[in-house]
């Protein structure tokens, strides 16, 4: 029996997670999959469509699809959304003008039912650019204490940098395994 269980988890555990990244155009989207598959910063263009690719991270594998941000580009995430485990949701925290889009875009895409149970990871990015917000003004202009049933969390980043991304990671690995 104990051995079923083992062989059930092993099963689940090697069962594929599928994460989205979403966010405004220039939010740092691209940037972030390729540093997390390949550990290095590339040099990108504003994504026209989607990037996907497998990144394993400590012996995870996550499907994760990287969609392009631009207005006219952004009605076409809801074709993402089914079976969606986690969003990744990059905020660019030196572009104070667009804070207020970047919130309304972010509880617009909430309010789907696909994506209901989908754990939400914010990234208040581009932490090394002088002038940015901090994370909890990030936090406060998107106005995240107001979620509710939502199992979610918000780190600083810098892409560029490198930095925070791995505590990021390892908070979104650990919601996704003790949520089975
Ligand atoms: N200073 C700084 N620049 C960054 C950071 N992350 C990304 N960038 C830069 O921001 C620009 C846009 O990054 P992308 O990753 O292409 O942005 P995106 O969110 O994929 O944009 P779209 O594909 O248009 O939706 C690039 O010049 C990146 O090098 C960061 O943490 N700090
Ligand atoms: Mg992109």
């Amino acid at each position: 029996m104990g051995g079923l269980l083992s062989y059930f988890r092993g099963l689940l555990g090697s069962r594929e997670m599928r994460i989205l990244i979403l966010g405004l155009d220039g939010a740092g989207k691209t940037t972030i999959l390729y540093r997390l598959q390949v550990g290095e910063v590339v040099t990108t263009i504003p994504t026209i469509g989607f990037n996907v690719e497998q990144v394993t991270y400590k012996n995870l594998k996550f499907q994760v699809w990287d969609l392009g941000g631009q207005t006219s580009i952004r009605p076409y995430w809801r074709c993402y959304y089914s079976n969606t485990d986690a969003i990744i949701y990059v905020v660019d925290s030196a572009d104070r003008d667009r804070l207020g889009i970047s919130k309304d875009e972010l509880l617009y895409m909430l309010r789907e039912e696909e994506l209901s149970g989908a754990i939400l990871v914010v990234l208040a990015n581009k932490q090394d650019m002088e002038g940015c917000l901090t994370v909890s003004e990030v936090h406060q202009a998107l106005g995240l204490e107001a979620l509710k049933n939502r199992t979610f969390q918000i780190f600083k980043t810098s892409a560029i940098r490198g930095e925070g991304l791995d505590q990021a990671m390892d908070w979104l690995s650990n919601a996704l395994q003790s949520r089975k």
